[in-house]
């Protein structure tokens, strides 16, 4: 039988969030929120309200480290790949209508200097996994890449705020994974694990969300460009490029996605590869140009290609232009 959690009431009080690079709008917000997931701090002392994705006998509650209360989750001796030490809520969360509400995840991290090496050498990921109300899974989004650690023996907040779930969420599961780049064994902790609610701001639902003019029968596929996406210090700095496909593509397909400059020159390739077997799809600007400097305040337009691999012929093409402005 499905476990399922539900939302409960408002909870804290959300100050305002800075606004810094390539920002078209601001993310001025004064929110509710109420936390989601179960035991997210893990002072039940087990994994109540959660499951172990890798080796189980690796993931394990632990009062050697907590950032609040007495416990946190300790991913020992990190493998590879985040697959070898995770967690994901064993509950699907409902959630209030996506249509209304906004979400964020964060926890905190600690990277004890177990066996020395770099920080940096531990990776971590949080994400939301998005399902319908027949728990058919929609996408997920969050942190897709690695987040690199900063120090060791001290707790480190990340975070991604103003997500919008797919459209037809009903449910979710966050996850948190691990993985050491170089493998030095030092152990990994979790603790306050969030996934919170919040009227869905203002910028998300007008001057922030900018959708593409669809082309005729695929109305369903519509891009949204979000800016900004937050940081893990609170500032926003990065532009968060959303698509959704009616459907998951059947045969091989292509995806050129770049950034061009008001003068029409390519400055930034985000993809340019083969489509992934999904219907959703979310990818990241950071602002910079294919040098890695990052680029004035200006216009630039964000160009998205889908073309089908065996033809070669162009299923999708669409453009979207976005102003930058430095604070
Ligand atoms: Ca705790
Ligand atoms: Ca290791």
């Amino acid at each position: 039988m499905r476990a399922v959690k539900n939302y409960k009431g408002n909870g804290g009080f959300r100050g305002l969030c800075p606004l810094t690079i390539l920002i078209l709008f601001f993310c001025a917000g004064i929110a509710y929120c109420a936390n989601l997931q179960t035991n997210s701090g893990f002072e039940t002392g087990d994994l109540t309200g959660w499951g172990a994705v890798g080796t189980e006998s690796s993931i394990l509650v632990s009062n050697s480290q907590s950032y609040k209360g007495v416990y946190s989750l300790r991913f020992k001796d990190p493998t590879s790949a985040f697959s070898g030490r995770g967690i994901e809520s064993s509950d699907y969360i409902a959630i209030p209508s996506p249509d209304d509400w906004a979400f964020s995840i964060g926890a905190y991290f600690y990277v004890s200097n177990d066996a020395g090496g770099s920080p940096s050498d531990s990776e971590v990921r949080i994400y939301v996994k998005w399902f319908d109300s027949s728990y058919q899974e929609l996408g997920e989004t969050g942190y897709v890449e690695g987040q690199k650690l900063k120090s060791f023996d001290t707790w480190q907040p990340l975070s991604v705020s103003s997500i919008s779930a797919p459209a037809g969420s009903s449910y979710a599961k966050v996850v948190v994974d691990v993985r050491e780049n170089v493998n030095n064994n030092n152990d990994i902790y979790v603790d306050e694990v969030t996934l919170d609610y919040f009227p869905m701001p203002a910028f998300l639902k007008t001057t922030g969300l900018k959708t593409f003019s669809t082309l005729q029968g695929h109305e369903n596929e519509q891009i949204k460009v979000f800016f900004p996406r937050s940081t893990p210090d609170g500032c926003s700095k990065e532009v968060r490029i959303v698509f959704n496909l009616e459907k998951a593509p059947t045969t091989e397909a292509k995806i050129k996605l770049e950034i061009y400059d008001s003068m029409g020159r390519l400055v930034r390739t985000i993809v340019r590869g083969s489509l992934l077997s999904s219907k959703h799809y979310d990818y990241i600007w950071d602002g910079r140009d294919n040098e890695q400097r990052f680029l004035p305040m200006g216009m630039y337009i964000i160009f998205l290609e889908i073309a089908d691999q065996d033809t070669g012929g162009v299923v999708r093409k669409q453009k979207v232009v976005a102003i930058g402005k430095k604070l």
